[in-house]
């Protein structure tokens, strides 16, 4: 059975377009895995309390066959292939890839929740969610 998922792309570090394009690369080639729809990229302000520069960030729409967790390990990887180095929590970083929602799932555990507990905080993921939940319709 394949679910909706919406991943949340964010990049402020280096060629941040070229980045954001690789993710969508990735995410659209992944096995049992179709890219369905993708938001505008917005420009926004860094938020949490590091210094550091304007992000740009994106959500994709995903109709996928991998569970909750292979697509979170994808995910990961594909940040590891784009050269994220993990430094500080929050810090700058050339690729974040987020599992915002997988289908009606919730989870709640140490290396996953799911919803993303950051939805509330954020306006730019959800008006991206708004951009892309007509697109997920049907089975
Ligand atoms: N993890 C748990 N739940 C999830 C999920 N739903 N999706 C775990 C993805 N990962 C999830 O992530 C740490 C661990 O979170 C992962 O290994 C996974 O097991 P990380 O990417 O190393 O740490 P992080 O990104 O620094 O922290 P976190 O909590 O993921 O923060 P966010 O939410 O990614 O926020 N400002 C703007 N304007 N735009 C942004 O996109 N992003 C952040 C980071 C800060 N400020 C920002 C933005
Ligand atoms: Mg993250």
């Amino acid at each position: 059975m394949r679910e909706w998922a919406f991943v949340a792309l964010g990049s402020n570090l280096g060629d941040r377009t070229a980045n954001l394009a690789f993710a969508r690369e990735r995410l659209a080639r992944l096995p049992e895995t179709e890219l369905v729809a993708q938001s505008a990229v917005e420009e926004t302000e860094p938020l949490g309390s590091v210094p550091q520069g304007l992000y740009l960030n994106q959500m994709v729409l995903l109709r996928t066959g991998l569970a909750p967790r292979a697509l979170l390990e994808a995910c990961l990887a594909i940040e590891r292939a784009a050269g994220r180095e993990r430094r500080t929590r929050w810090g700058p970083r050339t690729l974040d890839l987020d599992i915002v929602r997988y289908g009606a799932l919730q989870v709640h555990d140490a290396d996953l929740v799911v919803p993303h507990p950051e939805v509330p905080r954020r306006p730019f993921w959800q008006r991206e969610l708004a951009e892309l939940i007509p697109h997920a319709s049907g089975d």
